[in-house]
Order: C-alpha cells, then sequence, then structure tokens
C-alpha cells in the first residue's frame, strides 16, 4: 500500500480539519531521477497541508509510505558545512548540559542520517548507538566505527534495545515530523529512557513556518509540523514535561525541545516565552492560516512574473542547491527545465540525476559555466547567508541570486 489517508489527529485523535494549503500531487520530494528514468511516469501524491481544529497540531492526511520514502534516501546530513557546525555545537551542549555528570553514558539517536551528530558524541567517550532506516546512510555511518541498526524504529526495535541497555538520552533530529504513528513512537521512547533520561529533538518550528512563508518545507516526508502549545498537550499524555526548548535558525528556524518524566527537571522560562509567542501569533486561530493560504499564491505569482522578466532579459537562470524543498517549490510554481537550465548542488549523491516532476539536471557546483548575466534562484534559502559568503566571487563577477522566500527579491553584489 503506497499511500492512505489519515482519518484522525495525530495528537489528539479529533477529527475535524480545515484544509490550509493544498500544493497539488506531487512526486515525493527526494525522489531525483536517474537519466534512465526520466522517461517512466512519476508516482504523485496530493500535498495537503491541514490543521486539526481541536489541538490546532498542523499536519498532511494524505501519507506516503515509509519505506517508499526512506530506503534509499539522498539527503546527507554531512553534505552541508552549516550543519555539521550545528551538530558540532550540539554535541557539545548535550554534553556540558545531560552527559557530563552521568557515570558511562549511553546515547541513542533516532534517524541517525549518516551518523554526523554521533560521531561528534563519541568524541566525549560516550556509548552510542544510532537507528537509521536507509540502507546506504546506515552503511555510511558503520563506516565512521558508529554502532548503527538499518531499522525503522517502532516499540519492538525499542523493547530488543533497551533489554540490552537504557539510554541516558534518545535524540531525533528532524525525526518527528517523518513519523506517521507519534503515540507508538513515543511508547518507544519511554521504553528506551532510563527514568530520569532526557529525550531531545529538533524538528522545524510550524510558527515559522507561517510566519515566514515557507511553503516549499511541506512535503510528504513531513508528516507533522509542530508547535509547543499542542505537544505539550500530547507528552501530558504520557507523564512527561517539556522543560526546557531553545529556537535555532537552521532549517528556516527550528526549536529544540528537551522532554522527560514528570518532576525530573525544573520547568525553564523558555517554555512559556515560546508558547505565548505561538498564542501572540495566532498560531490557534484558523484566520491566521487563511492569511497564510493567501500570501502562498501571491508569492507564487510575484515568483513567476520575476523570472518572466528576467529570461525576457536575457539572464540564464538556474537553480542553486537541490533541497527536497526546493522541489516542492518547483513543481508548485511549475519552474521546469524549460525554464531553469540545470541545478547545482554539492551532494555528490545528486549529481547526475533529475529533479522529480521537473526533471532539470543536476550538475557539480565546480562545472558551473562562467557566463555573463547568470542568476540562481536559491532553492536552499535556508543557507543564503553561507552561500552568499562563498560565492563572493559569482557576484564580483555580476552573478546573481533570486531569493524566493518570504518575497521574491534579487541580490546582487
Ligand atoms: O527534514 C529534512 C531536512 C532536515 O533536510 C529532510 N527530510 C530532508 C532535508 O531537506 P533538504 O533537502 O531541504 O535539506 P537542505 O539541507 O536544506 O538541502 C540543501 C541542499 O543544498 C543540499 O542538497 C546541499 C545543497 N547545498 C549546496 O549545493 N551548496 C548546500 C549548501 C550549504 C551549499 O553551499
Amino acid at each position: 500500500m503506497m499511500y492512505k489517508l489519515k482519518k484522525n489527529c495525530r495528537l489528539c485523535s479529533n477529527n475535524k480539519f480545515e484544509l490550509i494549503l493544498d500544493l497539488g500531487k506531487q512526486p515525493t520530494s527526494n525522489s531525483f531521477l536517474t537519466k534512465n528514468q526520466l522517461k517512466n511516469s512519476e508516482k504523485k501524491f496530493p500535498l495537503r497541508l491541514y490543521i486539526c481544529k481541536k489541538c490546532h497540531h498542523l499536519q498532511l492526511l494524505d501519507v506516503v509510505d515509509k519505506k517508499y520514502l526512506f530506503s534509499n534516501y539522498h539527503y546527507l546530513t554531512s553534505a552541508n558545512k552549516p550543519i555539521i557546525k550545528h551538530f558540532q555545537k550540539y554535541a557539545d551542549d548535550m554534553y556540558k548540559k545531560i552527559l557530563k555528570e552521568k557515570e558511562k553514558p549511553f546515547v541513542i539517536e533516532i534517524g541517525s542520517n549518516d551518523g554526523t551528530l554521533l560521531k561528534k558524541i563519541l568524541k566525549y567517550k560516550v556509548d552510542v548507538l544510532g537507528i537509521e532506516p536507509a540502507k546506504n546512510l546506515a552503511r555510511i555511518s558503520r563506516k565512521s566505527k558508529i554502532k548503527t541498526q538499518n531499522s525503522f524504529f517502532n516499540i519492538d526495535t525499542a523493547n530488543k534495545i533497551s533489554k540490552m541497555k537504557k539510554a541516558d538520552l534518545v535524540l531525533a533530529n528532524n525525526v518527528l515530523g517523518h513519523i506517521d504513528n507519534l503515540d507508538e513512537f513515543i511508547r518507544g521512547v519511554l521504553k528506551l529512557l532510563k527514568d530520569d533520561g532526557v529525550f531531545v529533538f529538533e524538528v522545524p518550528h510550524a510558527l515559522e513556518l507561517i510566519k515566514k512563508l515557507e511553503f516549499d518545507t511541506i512535503y510528504h516526508e513531513h508528516i507533522s509540523y509542530f508547535s509547543l502549545i499542542p505537544l505539550t498537550k500530547w507528552f501530558n499524555k504520557y507523564n512527561l514535561e517539556i522543560f526546557n526548548v531553545e529556537r535555532k535558525i537552521v532549517h528556516g528556524g527550528t526549536i529544540r525541545v528537551f522532554v522527560s518524566r514528570k518532576n525530573n527537571f525544573k520547568i525553564m522560562k523558555s517554555v512559556d516565552k515560546i508558547k505565548s509567542i505561538e498564542k501572540n501569533y495566532g498560531m490557534n486561530k484558523l484566520q491566521t492560516y487563511r492569511i497564510f493560504q493567501k500570501q502562498i499564491y501571491d508569492l507564487k505569482d510575484v515568483l513567476n512574473l520575476k523570472i518572466k522578466k528576467l529570461k525576457k532579459e536575457k539572464n540564464i537562470i538556474f537553480g542553486y542547491g537541490a533541497p527536497a524543498k526546493g522541489n516542492v517549490l518547483l513543481n508548485f510554481c511549475k519552474i521546469d527545465n524549460k525554464i531553469l537550465e540545470f541545478i547545482s548542488d554539492t551532494t555528490v549523491l545528486k549529481q547526475g540525476k533529475y529533479t522529480p516532476g521537473t526533471k532539470i539536471k543536476i550538475i557539480n557546483p565546480d562545472n558551473l559555466p562562467k557566463k555573463n548575466k547568470m542568476i540562481g534562484l536559491l532553492l536552499a534559502w535556508n543557507y543564503k547567508n553561507e552561500i552568499i559568503k562563498n560565492e563572493m566571487k559569482f557576484l564580483k563577477n555580476g552573478g546573481k541570486f533570486l531569493i524566493p522566500i518570504p518575497n521574491p527579491r534579487i541580490i546582487s553584489k
């Protein structure tokens, strides 16, 4: 079964929703194509964001089978230098805040990707275990001497591991949003954790998505889009509480959430602070999302008009970065290989392949033609600052960037 329609909210089980944004039928955004696959027809699925009318949790109800999404995965944590830096600080922070005082601490990361974070935690002489469903990524992680179980995380995996050893710290970064059955997931985490263990996870913050119009981060892998208020009620059902939250700038704005069994830790001011920011922005008001929907359709029109004008002025427009989110934007705005000549990307796994739905060839940035009037549509806009710093020569030679989110605009030297 490749696809199913969910009927109940993943956090509160309510069955009343409001459709917030319909991005049309799209291919899954990490299904990059080989040259031979170009002639085949592509599987497309509805991509629609809903809000639960009871707890206001944002989620997809069109669920694509996780084996189809994750068994051979193109996203490599280590392909992005800014993320490697982010995970270095993350590892230092976990050691200082949670692991330093522990005797022989044990850390488990669910969705450990290529082991980038666990490799940095390992340096603190901490026992680590990765759980990663994608074969290609588990293989890379093991090469870095990270004990890695190649499987999806579920209650059976949790039972087997917890019989051997319980964890002081369970991590899950950009994973919770990918989980269809969150209740089974958290029951599994509870099995892994020592009584005073801590569950730390990082997820894109739904507030940033709505506020900064980050509609391209809505894709089939991302089933849930989290805010603190609905999460707090959900954790309460499991005798868990959020005792700290930190806002991070990566991936368009994420929250790092610290959870433990009730009364293990003093609840920090950061929790109420972020809840009030969510409330003040109207994250629990349907009107907020009706405005968001109109803003996205306006953004699409402005971007397409800008591109049309740039093409008319004989500019060469190419895609800069081939992130999963880039494919959502390209398919929703109908920007295909007739508009973008190619896309450059540093991920070797993606080079030589083609984007799903729009069939644009992905090239190594070293092969970017040195021509005048080159304009890079910055699909990897979440790394704008780092990329501009690295591409000063491109800008000095007259190159420009077209930043699509939150308002389409040109950046030049
Ligand atoms: O949730 C997820 C997020 C965390 O990462 C995953 N489901 C999938 C993935 O989403 P993404 O593909 O949108 O992630 P990135 O990290 O925004 O992708 C950036 C892309 O841009 C990569 O393919 C690498 C490329 N890149 C580049 O070509 N030049 C990145 C940088 C920094 C560069 O200088």
